[in-house]
C-alpha cells in the first residue's frame, strides 16, 4: 500500500502491486465534470511516465462507476480536457488500464470503461448508453467502440434503446470480461496479468460480421419508433456506419453529439429528467420519516385492484385483497395471478420470482383479515357513498397508524377523509390504468394528510419503480384537470371547422401516440358521457358547451367497442365516417358558426395553450407545486411526447 495522490479535487489514487488505483469521488454519480476529467487526465500521466506503475485501474467510489458526463455542464462552454481526450489518453496507454465497475456505468461512463483494455464487474454493476433518452449521441466513442466490441446489431440495440443491462447480460454479450465480487483485487490481478504484453484496444479491434439485410430490417424498426425524434435516428446512421477508420467515426459522432446537444429536444429531455427527480421533492416533508409498509391491502380486485397488487408484489410487498364475495375475491386472485404468469411468460419475472410473490398473495371477503395491512389502498367503484363505507369498516379494523389510501379519479377525498375516524391518516393514491404497467401515480395530499402519510405515498411509490407526483385536491387531480382543458379545447376546434381525423393527425405528427379522439374511441364514450349527464344541472348555462360528444352517445356511437365512436370501425380498422362529419357540422348550423380550415399548427397552438393556460391556474390554486411536475403528469399519463418536454416546458 501507498500514500494517496491527489490528482484533483475528485481523483485520486494509491499505488496496489505496482497498480495505480485510480478512484473517481464525484458525488451523487461521478459524473466526469471538468475536475474529474482534469483528474484523470493527470492520472494517466503520471502513469505512463512513473517507473514503479505497470499498470492502471479506474474505479469509482460510493455505489456508482460514472454515472455519465455531468448533464448540467450541458449548455456551458465546453472545458478542457475533454472527455474524448481523456478517453483517447486511456485507450492510447501503454500500460494496461482495467475499469473496475463498482456500479453503474453509464453514458460517458461506460464509454471510460470501453476504452480501458479490460472490464471487470461487481456482480451489482450495470452499464449502458441512455444518451438518446436525453436527446443526445453518445458523444465519447460510445458508438464507434462499442459495436467494434459486441458487433453491430446487439450494439444497434443497446445505443438506441438507451437500455442498461445488469453484470451478468453484460458478461454475456462481452462488453464485459469478468464479474467478480472482489472487484477491486481482481481488477489489479487482471491489470497485473496484463502488463508487458500487448494490449487489446478497442478502437483497433476488426468488425464481427453481420447480416446487412438483418441491420437494414432492425434500423428500420428502430427509426418507425422514433416517431421523428433526431437521436435514436442518427444513433442508427453512426453505428450502422462504425465499420470504418476509428478516427472518421469518432469525428462524426463528436460533430452530431453537439449539434444533438443544443437542439430544442434535448433541451426538453433534460428538462423531464431534472423534473423526475425535483418531483420528489416536496415542501414540509424534510426530515419526514414514511411510516415503515410491508403489507399492502387492496380493496376491490378489478382490473385497477389486481394491476396495483401485481405492482406491489413485484416490489417485494405482501398483499392482501379485499373483495365483495369470496367468489369475487377468488377471481381477482386468479386475475392477480393471470398477470404474474403473463409477466413469466415475457420473460420479465422468472419461476422462482413467480414462486415467491405468489405466497405473499392471499385474498379475503373478510374485513377483518385486513389488521396486518400496514397501508390498504382502495379501488372500488368509484362512488362517494361507496368509499364512506369501506372506510368506516376499515376504521374498525386496521391499526390506527395504518395508511388509508383512496385510489378515486373524480371524488373529493376530503370528504371520504372527513367520514374516517382520523383523517390526517388518509391520502389519495390515483393510479393510472393498467396499475402495474403505468409509471404515473398522483400522490393526493388532502387537507388533514399528516406529513409522514404524505412521505409514506412517496416511498411506497418509489419503491413500485413508479414516478410519483403530489397534487392538491381538486376535481381530476392535476391529470385529469388539464386533460379536461384539453378535451374541451379539442371540441371547440370541432365546431370551429376541423374534423376528428385533422386534430388527431396533428396530435400524432406531434408525437402523442394516439390522437385524442382515436383514444376516446378504445376508452369507450359512456363514463365520460354519463359524468356529463350528472354535471347537466350544476353547468353555468352562459359557458360555452359542445354537445357533439352526447349526440353521439344518444345515437349508439359509443366508440370501437361498438363498432362505432368518433370513428367507424369497419372490421376493426379505423376510418373516418361521413355520419360522424354531418353530425359535426349539424352542431355548428344549430349555433350559427361558419366553420374555417385550421392548419395542423394552429390546431396544435389552440390545445398546447388550453393545456398550459389550466396548468396556470392549478399552479395558482396551489394543485400543483411546479411548472414541471405538470408536464410529468401530462407526458407519463396522457401520452404527452417527452421530446416535446411538457406543455408547461413548450409554453414556459
Ligand atoms: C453522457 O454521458 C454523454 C456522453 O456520451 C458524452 C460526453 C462527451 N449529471 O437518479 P438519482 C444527479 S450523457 C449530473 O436520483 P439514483 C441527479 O440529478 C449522461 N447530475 O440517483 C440527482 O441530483 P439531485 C448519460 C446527475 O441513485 C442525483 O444525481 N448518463 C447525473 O437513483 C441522484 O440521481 C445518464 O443519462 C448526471 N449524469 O440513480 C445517467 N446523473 O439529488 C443518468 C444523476 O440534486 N443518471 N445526476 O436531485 C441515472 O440514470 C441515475 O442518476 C443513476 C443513479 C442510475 C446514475
Amino acid at each position: 500500500m501507498n500514500e494517496t495522490i491527489e490528482f484533483s479535487a475528485t481523483v485520486s489514487a494509491t499505488t496496489r502491486n505496482g497498480v495505480l488505483v485510480v478512484t473517481i469521488d464525484n458525488p451523487p454519480v461521478n459524473a466526469t465534470s471538468v475536475d474529474v476529467r482534469g483528474g484523470l487526465a493527470k492520472a494517466l500521466a503520471h502513469a505512463e511516465t512513473a517507473a514503479d506503475v505497470t499498470g492502471v485501474v479506474v474505479t469509482g467510489a460510493g455505489k456508482t462507476f460514472i454515472g455519465g458526463a455531468d448533464i448540467k455542464e450541458f449548455g456551458k462552454p465546453a472545458m478542457d480536457p475533454t472527455l474524448p481526450a481523456v478517453i483517447q489518453n486511456i485507450e492510447g496507454l501503454s500500460k494496461p488500464v482495467v475499469a473496475a465497475l463498482n456500479g453503474a456505468a453509464l453514458g460517458g461512463g461506460l464509454e471510460v470503461a470501453l476504452a480501458c483494455h479490460s472490464r471487470v464487474a461487481a456482480p451489482a454493476a450495470q452499464v449502458g448508453l441512455p444518451e438518446v433518452k436525453l436527446g443526445i449521441v453518445p458523444g465519447a466513442g460510445g458508438t464507434q467502440r462499442l459495436p467494434r466490441l459486441i458487433g453491430i446489431p446487439a450494439a444497434l440495440d443497446l445505443i438506441t434503446s438507451g437500455r442498461s443491462v445488469k453484470a451478468e447480460e453484460a458478461l454475456k454479450l462481452g462488453i464485459v470480461d469478468t464479474v467478480a465480487a472482489d472487484l477491486v483485487e481482481a481488477a489489479i490481478s487482471a491489470a497485473s496479468a496484463l502488463a508487458g504484453k500487448p494490449l487489446r484496444r478497442t478502437g483497433e479491434l476488426g468488425m464481427a460480421a453481420a447480416d446487412p439485410a438483418e441491420i437494414a430490417k432492425t434500423s428500420a424498426k428502430i427509426l418507425a419508433r422514433a416517431r421523428g425524434q433526431k437521436a435514436p435516428a442518427e444513433a442508427v446512421r453512426l453505428v450502422t456506419s462504425s465499420d470504418r477508420p476509428l478516427a472518421e467515426g469518432l469525428a462524426d459522432e463528436r460533430a452530431t453529439f453537439l449539434a444533438l446537444r443544443d437542439s430544442r429536444e434535448a433541451t426538453a429531455l433534460r428538462h423531464v429528467f431534472f423534473a423526475e427527480r425535483e418531483s420528489s421533492k416536496v415542501e414540509g416533508l424534510e426530515g419526514i420519516e414514511p411510516r415503515p409498509v410491508r403489507t399492502i391491502g387492496i380493496c376491490g380486485l378489478g382490473l385497477m385492484g389486481s394491476g396495483i397488487a401485481v405492482s406491489a408484489l413485484g416490489a417485494g410487498y405482501s398483499v392482501i385483497g379485499l373483495d365483495q364475495t369470496a367468489k369475487a375475491a377468488e377471481k381477482g386472485r386468479e386475475r392477480i395471478i393471470g398477470l404474474l404468469e403473463r409477466n413469466v411468460a415475457s420473460g420479465r419475472l422468472d419461476q422462482a420470482g413467480f414462486e415467491a410473490q405468489k405466497v405473499k398473495l392471499s385474498v379475503t371477503a373478510t374485513d377483518a383479515d385486513l389488521a396486518p395491512c400496514d397501508l390498504v389502498v382502495e379501488a372500488v367503484f368509484d362512488d362517494l357513498a361507496v368509499k364512506i363505507d369501506l372506510f368506516q369498516r376499515l376504521d374498525r379494523v386496521i391499526r390506527p397508524d395504518a395508511v388509508l389510501a383512496t385510489n378515486t379519479s373524480y371524488l373529493n377525498p376530503d370528504e371520504i377523509a372527513a367520514a374516517t375516524a382520523h383523517p390526517q391518516r388518509v391520502l389519495g393514491l390515483h393510479f393510472f390504468s393498467p396499475a402495474h404497467v403505468m409509471r404515473l401515480l398522483e400522490v393526493v395530499r388532502c387537507a388533514k394528510t399528516a406529513p409522514d402519510v404524505l412521505a409514506t405515498g412517496l416511498a411506497v411509490a418509489k419503491k413500485l419503480h413508479k414516478l410519483p407526483v403530489v397534487t392538491g385536491v381538486t376535481e381530476g387531480f392535476i391529470g385529469n384537470r388539464i386533460f379536461s382543458a384539453y378535451r374541451r379545447e379539442a371540441e371547440f376546434l370541432l365546431e370551429d371547422g376541423a374534423l376528428p381525423h385533422e386534430i388527431d393527425a396533428a396530435l400524432e405528427d406531434y408525437g402523442f401516440p394516439m390522437g385524442l379522439f382515436a383514444v376516446y374511441d378504445m376508452a369507450g364514450l359512456e363514463i365520460a358521457w354519463a359524468r356529463r349527464k350528472r354535471q347537466a344541472a350544476a353547468r353555468d348555462p352562459s359557458e360555452r358547451y359542445v354537445e357533439i360528444a352526447d349526440t353521439l352517445c344518444e345515437t349508439g356511437r359509443l366508440g370501437q367497442k361498438a363498432g362505432r365512436g368518433w370513428y367507424a370501425y369497419l372490421d376493426g380498422k379505423r376510418t373516418i365516417d361521413p355520419d360522424v362529419t354531418a353530425i359535426i357540422q349539424a352542431a355548428r348550423a344549430k349555433k350559427g358558426i361558419a366553420p374555417r380550415a385550421f392548419t395542423k399548427e394552429e390546431v396544435l397552438e389552440r390545445l398546447l395553450s388550453a393545456m398550459a393556460a389550466e396548468g396556470k391556474v392549478l399552479l395558482a390554486e396551489g394543485i400543483a407545486a411546479r411548472p414541471s411536475d405538470i408536464d410529468l403528469v401530462m407526458i407519463n399519463g396522457y401520452g404527452f411526447p417527452a421530446h416535446k418536454g411538457g406543455p408547461m416546458f413548450v409554453n414556459g
